[in-house]
């Protein structure tokens, strides 16, 4: 089941909320900010960890931290594509992103998982693409993994609500 709401990703209870990070994973503004806030210290110390013993997150890849002291369980940090003007392989990575928070949300046995429209913002990814890319990564892994029961799209903006609205009635 696939579900778009409006709202603050940071509020959201279900068992793994994906952060739209960098590939330092030392947090910064928007969503990363946000989470990062509301989810207190022990998130980013699990996230220096990880940058310790990797060098960080490459774009398309993902990495998985407790939840802090967010209603979620866990949180999933990708790392989006900058938009470069789209011949950088931005719609891949992009769809790697997706494809790559949900395989890790499955081995971690999630059954629910939110999503950002990542790379929509600070990274100008053209949001009707990106709404695009979204929905067609989720419902195709979905279809292969009945592992995962639910999975939101939590817009906070409005335009990105339509956009990804727009495509689930494609659907
Ligand atoms: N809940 C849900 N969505 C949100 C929230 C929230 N609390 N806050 C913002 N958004 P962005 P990016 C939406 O810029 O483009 C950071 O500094 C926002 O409206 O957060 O992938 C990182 O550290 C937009 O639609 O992420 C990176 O350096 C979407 O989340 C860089 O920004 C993504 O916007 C990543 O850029």
């Amino acid at each position: 089941m696939i579900e778009v709401v409006r709202g603050d990703i940071t509020k959201i209870a279900v068992d793994a909320i994906v952060n739209a990070a960098n590939s330092s994973l030392m947090g910064g503004g928007g969503v990363d900010g946000a989470i990062h806030r509301a989810g207190g210290n022990a998130i980013l110390e699990e996230c220096k960890k990880i940058a310790a013993k990797q060098g960080g997150c490459e774009t398309g890849k993902a990495v998985i931290t407790t939840g802090g002291n967010l209603p979620a369980q866990f949180v999933i940090h990708t790392v989006g594509p900058i938009w470069y003007g789209g011949n950088n392989h931005e719609r891949e990575r992009l769809a790697d992103c997706y494809k790559n928070a949900l395989k890790l949300a499955v081995e971690n046995n999630c059954k629910s998982v939110a999503f950002p429209s990542i790379s929509t913002g600070v990274y100008r990814f053209p949001k009707e693409e990106a709404a695009q890319i979204a929905v067609r990564t989720v419902s195709e892994f979905l279809s292969k993994h009945i592992e995962i029961e639910k999975v939101l799209f939590v817009c906070f903006d409005d335009e990105n609500e339509v956009l990804i609205s727009k495509e689930l009635h494609k659907m």
